[in-house]
Formats: structure tokens, sequence, C-alpha cells
């Protein structure tokens, strides 16, 4: 190739890639097209070659002509991928715009099952009135879950129907009354307590559950009286079913209280007419409570002469069935997410 040839083919390549970087629509497509022309084995590289056959005037004339090339492609391709750029973010700013008064993402969060709710919402309120919290183990000896609670040793609820024995001699507690007494003997007097957690029978239907949740409350101190009793309930009963709701105590019998009595509410679901759920009395039971055996107290060191004390014990189920209106226990137990929603 003459010297001439060779200048009028870099003329050439320098138009057909100029024409070729404004045909590109995406910045890769230029990056390709630029390296098709200028790179290690592009088309200036194939010229460039046949350098060496020319006379050196026409090499300096060559080389200036390809620097004048490669610039020229060079901004073409710079000028068009910034031309791409823009482009870009002017579609962008055209279609990917953002609804600024789009109402938020709901997240689904559960709020925990009701039973739970329903635990936390009594202990809070038995706070109130002045219980603290007292804890203590689901597995039990005999002793703190029956002996010292004056329980007979031929009581029907020793029966092994509804107690749940382990092989070892111990047994799932049946009522949180045993952290009453580990309480009576480990702390001065007076205390006023609340014991709540999971309690084991042998039971199961609708209505009953093999585990379930219970709240006792105790206080002892000089001069507690049945007065006392009545006050804490109602005051519990107005915290939790409304002020103004119905209260009635019933004789009835525990083997660790003396009175004992059956705590009713006024029907919250008929206003005391009487409905399905109250079995047409106007009444719904929802708690047993009475004055703390004296037996009770001498076997946990309290001289019953000096220091007398009310007790009650609820089923946090039964409360969260009422006041949620939920018609089977099983529902509290299956954590179903369509149940857990609705809470
Ligand atoms: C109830 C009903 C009545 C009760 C008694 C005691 C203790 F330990 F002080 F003797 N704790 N809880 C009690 C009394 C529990 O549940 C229906």
């Amino acid at each position: 190739m003459t010297t001439e040839e060779m200048i009028s083919k870099l003329d050439s390549i320098q138009g057909e890639a100029v024409a070729a970087l404004a045909q590109t629509e995406r910045v890769e497509d230029a990056i390709q097209v630029k390296n098709r022309f200028l790179g290690k084995k592009g088309q200036m590289q194939d010229v460039m070659k046949l350098l060496r056959d020319l006379p050196n005037d026409g090499k300096r004339a060559v080389g200036q002509a390809s620097n004048a090339a490669k610039n020229a492609i060079e901004s073409a391709y710079l000028e068009r991928v910034e031309a791409l750029e823009a482009a870009e973010v002017e579609r962008q700013l055209r279609e990917e715009t953002v609804d600024v008064t789009l109402p938020g993402r709901v997240f689904t969060k559960s709020n925990g099952n009701p039973l739970t709710l329903m635990e936390a919402e009594l202990i809070d309120l038995f706070q109130e009135l002045g219980f603290e919290v007292a804890d203590g183990p689901e597995i039990e000896s005999d002793f703190y879950n029956f002996e010292a609670l004056n329980f007979p040793d031929d009581h029907p609820a020793r029966d092994m129907q509804d107690t749940i024995m382990l092989e070892n001699g111990h047994l799932l507690r049946t009522h949180t009354s045993p952290v009453q007494v580990r309480t009576m003997l480990a702390y001065e007097l007076p205390i006023q307590v609340i014991s709540p957690g999971r309690v084991y029978r042998h039971d199961f239907d609708p209505t009953h559950s093999p585990v379930f949740h219970q709240i006792e409350g105790l206080h002892v101190d000089k001069h507690i009286t049945m007065r006392d009793l009545v006050g804490a309930l109602k005051a519990f009963v107005d915290k939790c079913f409304g002020v103004g709701t119905k209260m009635r105590l019933r004789p009835s019998y525990f083997p660790f209280t003396e009175p004992s009595a059956e705590v009713d509410i006024g029907c919250i679901f008929c206003g005391g007419d009487g409905c399905k759920v109250c079995s047409h009395t106007g009444w719904l039971e929802i708690l047993g409570s009475g004055m703390v055996d004296p037996n009770v107290l001498r076997g946990a060191g309290i001289d019953p002469e000096v220091y007398s004390g009310y007790a009650f014990g609820l089923g946090v189920e039964r409360i969260a069935m009422l006041k949620y209106e939920i018609p089977d226990i099983r529902l509290l137990f299956d954590n179903d997410i369509r149940f857990l929603r609705q809470f």
C-alpha cells in the first residue's frame, strides 16, 4: 500500500467507526465498536502493521493520520457514551417515578398468642393491685403439690386420673399452689404474691387441656379477713371485665381453704338475662378462692393464731376464652395463623 492509500484507508476506518458509534443504543455496544476499531486486534492495528514498508516521510505522514483517526474515534466514543448515559438518566426520571402518596407497606407481625397476651395483661393488673410475682418448678414433689396443701390421702384430686406422675416419684404440678407454699416457707411476712405458670392434668376435651395456665394469688398478714379477699377480687373484676361488672361469691370446697368460695361475674354476653354461654343462669364462674386453711399456714411455719390470709386461683385459658369469645380451648394451642391474626 502506498502512503496515500494508507492515509485514505485510515480516513475510511475513522468514518466507519464514527458512523458505527453513532448507531449504538447501549454503552456495552459502544465499547464493542471501539474495540473493533482501536483494539489490539482491531482494524487500525491491521493497517499499522504495513507501516514498516513505507519510506520515512510516509511513515511520519501515516503516523500523524493514524493519531488523528484514533483521537477522532476516541472522542466519538466518549461523546456517545456520555449521550447514552444521559439518555438513561432521562428515561429513569421519566419512567421510574416514585409515588410518594402511596401508603407504606404493611408488615404482618404477630401480636403473640392470645394466651400469652392474656397472662401478661393479668400479671400487669395484679401488680397494680400490689401483688409481686413468684415463680417455682413445674416438676414437684407430692409434699409441695398435695401434702402441704392439706389434701387428705384419699382426696379425689390425688387420683392418677388427674395427676401426671413421673417415673422418679415426682409429678407435674397440678396447680401453682406449691409455689405459694415455697414462698410462705422462704419469705418473711407479710407476703402478697401471684404465681403465674403452666400446670398439668390428665384431662382433655373442648374445655380442658392437659397443659394449661394458672394464676394463683396469696395475701398473708395480720388481720387479713374475707373483706380483703372480696375487695381484691372486686378490684380485679372491675379492671379485667369493666367497672360495674357484677360479682358474687358462692360457698364451695377446696382442701387448702376454709371457708372457700366460687366467684362468679354477671354474664358479659347477655348482661344477666340468660344465654347459652352462662347456661341461662346469668352468671359466669371465673375463679376459686377462700381463706387459707390454718393447717396450711401451720405447715408453712406460720402461726394461724397471729396471721391469716386469703388465696384465689384462676385459669388463664378460661379468662381468655371468655374475654375473646373463643369457643374451643384447642384453638389457643394450635397456633393456626388465621386464628392468631385476629389478636
Ligand atoms: C384456688 C382456690 C382457692 C390457693 C390456696 C393457696 C395456698 F397455697 F395459699 F394455700 N394457693 N392457692 C387457692 C385457693 C387456689 O384455685 C382455684
